[in-house]
């Protein structure tokens, strides 16, 4: 019995010891993306895993996992809460439900154009924004561009908010989306982002809503070839860390990692333009219909019932959609 004890206690030591060290040396995380090869956010994250590595000498390395080969936008922001995976670059908009303040970004035509969107992001609200995601177990790093989302369909082009009227249209996970759809008259279908082409193409939606560059890289052009340019929606997307992990790195490495997350920032922003570009010239020599919506004053009327429902459930919330509405 005494020998037993004896054994017990000298591998417990053994582990202990092992755990140490191996927590002392190289950490490798796991990353989730949804895009694809070439886009600028996959280029973006495979640099910021290089630099990762460069920087820590090799003590923090990232594998990242492309195309949603991890699974859907809503689950993996599930799974780097709870630190079954560490990193991501999400879309704000599926972040929304769980985080009311990141919630605002969502709301339709609240910023002017993107580049409010960047004054806005670098002020206050954009801090409020990121204590919210803290408290929800998100910490994030640096801040991706995603452009201006608009309308496109298999049916005709939209000009008014009447064209939506009784039309299916595919939105991401988030009520404040279906209100803006059922606020149209159209019939908003949440859905993850890799079953559109398909439900595009078998009628099961008649249209969707996203910015060029993912209109292009998944195809939905090829199935909804007209594209209105409502600009509805313009939300950023984060790079952003499990807060477990986070806590458990020396200061030093805290600053490591939110500076390569950050310099790889530079880089998507940059691809980011180019891309834009490229994605409307390819969809456009496709065939593409482009509608331009110079008035978009009737789509801002209708979502009154959008904001007064959000204001509704976070009355706390009213002062940080004011800031981000009087930030010139
Ligand atoms: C893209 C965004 C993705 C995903 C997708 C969607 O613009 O980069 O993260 O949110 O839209 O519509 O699901």
């Amino acid at each position: 019995m005494k020998y037993f004890r004896k054994i017990v206690l000298a591998s417990a030591a053994a582990a202990l010891m092992i755990g140490l060290a191996v927590s002392a040396q190289a950490k490798e995380w796991r990353g989730w993306n949804i895009h694809v090869a070439g886009y600028p956010n996959t280029v973006a994250m495979d640099k910021f895993a290089e630099l990762l590595k460069e920087k820590s000498g090799g003590r923090m390395t990232l594998k990242m996992y492309h195309a949603g080969t991890l699974g859907s936008q809503p689950d993996a922001i599930e799974q780097v809460r709870a630190g079954a995976l560490e990193i991501a670059n999400f879309n704000m908009g599926p972040i929304g439900p769980i985080v009311p303040e990141a919630n605002v970004v969502s709301l339709p035509f609240i910023f002017k154009d993107v580049s409010h969107m960047w004054r806005v992001l670098d002020g206050k609200a954009g801090d409020m924004i990121n204590e919210g995601m803290s408290k929800k177990g998100l910490i994030a790093l640096a801040w991706y561009d995603a452009g201006a989302r608009s309308f496109y369909d298999s049916k005709k082009p939209i000009t008014t908010p009447a064209d939506v009227v009784g039309m299916k249209v595919r939105v991401m996970n988030n009520d404040l989306y279906s209100g803006m759809i059922s606020a149209l008259g159209g019939n908003p279908s949440p859905m993850a982002f890799a079953e559109v082409y398909q439900s595009l193409k078998t009628g099961v939606v008649d249209g969707a809503e996203n910015n060029y560059p993912s209109y292009e890289s998944t195809g939905h052009f090829e199935v909804a070839p007209f594209y209105s340019n409502s600009q509805h929606l313009i939300i950023p997307e984060t790079v952003c860390i499990n807060e477990g992990v986070w806590k458990s790195l020396s200061p030093e490495d805290q600053k490591i990692l939110k500076e390569a997350a950050q310099e790889s920032a530079v880089l998507q922003r940059k691809l980011w333009n180019e891309r834009e570009i490229a994605s409307k010239e390819k969809v456009l020599k496709a065939g593409v219909k482009i509608n331009e919506i110079p008035d978009k004053s009737a789509f801002q009327a209708a979502m009154k019932p959008v904001y007064d429902k959000y204001l509704e459930q976070n009355p706390t919330l009213k002062p940080l959609v004011e800031l981000i509405q009087n930030t010139p």
